[in-house]
């Protein structure tokens, strides 16, 4: 069953023993990190299993009586809650249904389908008159600064809201995305936005430019001004004045929703995909929205806080540094700025948010579900792939093991390079291919077949690119080198005729004979 809102997850969560409430004051500055940090390295012992349990703090110091909750997608079994699942292979497998649907021979193949396209049905969000988060709406006198917005780190640049839905349209389709960005508090009423140049709602900023620009001038000074501001923002200076061309973008950020809402934000679905529909068909019954009260764009009717505002599309600030998912502090950075029109939330709100820092954490779970979520998307595009593995310390984007069906010379260097040209795929900094038999899950399956097999010089492709915004090595910001490893067995084909040794494994009668005398070894 799907959850309706994010109360309805919590009590869910407190059912299920995957819930600690906390009724000592906390702080939300550092003081939650602290804890939240200890949890998910295992501190929380009578608990037992990895990633402790969710954290509902509630009495948080100078929080107006708001509770936080963070930690709720911090293990495998709450994943897997979140998203209405015994196993995530499951949603592969809804998914695999989905794309392998083929047209029905036959009346009894076409009964087949019908529940499957019943199904279809849900995907699409429900426009409602109003909802829970509309129970208080504040048009005036509303301040950020009402909010228990954790400071996460020391060196953090201040408050960070850590887990925001953020809504924006496209402008050319009318599509509407959700992403989860960031955003520094500056003030009562700004924030930062910290969409990373290369995500859906920084090209819907860009397209807003590409609009103004065109509009502002007959000349084409305002169309270089917008391919400035296009190369600079997110990664430069501000823009000097006069040559910025004016206008704003509407932006609405839902805080406290259903948990496959939220998580559908940070899913690396392509552009043209609403998250909505992803988060619809993630929890089979459709997303309900309401509309905004001050800018023309939908949110979550049961969200616990709703921040409406817009972004100029002529400004930019000093955004960070920020204690980040890499262990290290992401650099400060240009972004822009997000201004407030109204507020509305429920009228006793809950506080969701999260920490990033040094793995195992929170964000390494949600992680995990999109790998294993994406794996069918991912073989629709490249069939050769088996299996995938982005271990946590990798971050996501420094390292990924993929093992394949090698058919052709050269076809690990050939799925490299299809998996630097997918979506967010682009940022893998190191990818690993190995053949079918590698389990890409066993880690030392990995490194004892990878390094045995390859000549370094021979089987080490580089290539340059765009990287993650977070990569503090690479030679810009924003741009640099990949490095691809083809630990495959090479083939006579590819110009190694060399002999290949056998792998070391014992013979099936001699272990049934092992097994039966085991015990009388005395050695167990
Ligand atoms: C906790 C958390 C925080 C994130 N913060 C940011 C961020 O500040 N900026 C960003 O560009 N991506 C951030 N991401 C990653 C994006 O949410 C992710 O790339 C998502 O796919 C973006 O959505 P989009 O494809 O619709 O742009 C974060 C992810 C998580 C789990
Ligand atoms: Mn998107």
């Amino acid at each position: 069953m799907a959850y309706d809102d994010l109360r309805d997850w919590i009590d869910a969560l407190d059912r299920a023993g995957e819930l600690a409430r906390i009724r000592a004051e906390v702080d939300p500055v550092l003081e939650i990190t602290e804890i939240a940090d200890r949890v998910s390295k295992g501190a929380c012992k009578k608990y037992g299993r990895p990633g402790g349990p969710a954290l509902l703090f509630e009495n948080v110091k100078g929080a107006n009586g708001i509770p936080v909750l963070i930690n709720q997608f911090g293990s495998a079994r709450r994943m897997q809650m979140a998203l209405n699942v015994e196993r995530l292979d499951e949603i592969a497998e809804r998914i695999r249904l989905l794309l392998n649907m083929k047209s029905p021979e036959g009346i009894l193949e076409k009964l087949k389908m019908l529940p499957m396209l019943a199904d279809l049905g849900k995907f699409f969000p429900k426009a409602v008159s109003t909802g829970s988060c509309k129970q208080v709406i504040r048009k005036k006198d509303f301040s950020l600064l009402d909010f228990p917005v954790l400071q996460c780190w020391p060196l953090d640049a201040g408050r960070f809201i850590t887990l925001p839905c953020v809504i924006t349209r496209d402008p050319r389709t009318g599509k509407r995305n959700v992403g989860m960005y960031r955003m520094q508090i500056f003030d009562a009423t700004t924030a930062g936005m910290h969409w990373q140049r290369q995500k859906v709602a920084a090209e819907h900023y860009r397209e807003m430019l590409r609009r103004g620009a065109a509009g502002s001038s007959e000349s084409g000074a305002g169309k270089h001004a917008a391919v400035d501001i296009m190369a600079r923002s997110g990664g430069g200076s501000m823009l000097a004045p006069g040559e910025r061309p004016a206008g704003k973008m509407e932006v609405a950020v839902a805080i406290g929703t259903d948990p496959a809402l939220t998580f559908s934000a940070i899913v690396p679905a392509p552009p043209e995909v609403e998250e909505f529909m992803v988060a619809g068909f993630l929890r089979q019954k459709p997303v309900e929205l309401v509309k905004c009260e001050t800018v023309d764009l939908e949110v979550p009717a049961g969200a616990e806080i709703v921040l409406e505002g817009y972004v100029n599309l002529d400004e930019l600030r000093t955004e960070g540094p920020f204690g980040d998912h890499t262990g290290f502090y992401s650099l400060e950075d240009e972004y822009p700025v997000f201004h407030v029109t109204c507020i509305t939330h429920r009228k006793d709100p809950i506080y969701a948010t999260t920490i990033v820092g040094k793995p195992p954490m929170e964000d390494g779970w949600m992680g995990k579900a999109v790998e294993r979520i994406f794996l069918p998307l991912m073989k629709l595009t490249l069939p050769e792939i088996v299996d995938v593995n982005l271990p946590v310390e990798g971050i996501f984007h420094n390292l990924m093991i993929v093992s394949i069906r090698k058919s052709y010379p050269g076809h690990a260097r050939k799925a490299m390079n299809g998996i630097w040209a997918l979506g967010q795929a682009m940022f893998t900094k190191c990818i690993v291919v190995v053949d079918e038999d590698v389990d890409v899950q066993d880690i030392g399956d990995v490194v004892l077949k990878v390094f045995n097999h390859i000549d370094p010089e021979r089987d080490i492709q580089f290539t340059l690119g765009p990287v993650d915004s977070l990569d503090h090595a690479s030679r810009l910001p924003n741009f640099g080198s990949k490095m691809g490893i083809d630990a495959t067995r090479k083939w006579p084909a590819e110009g190694f005729t060399r002999p290949w040794p056998d792998e070391i494994l014992m013979d099936e009668k001699t272990k049934a004979a092992v097994d039966m005398k085991w015990k009388d070894l005395g050695i167990e």
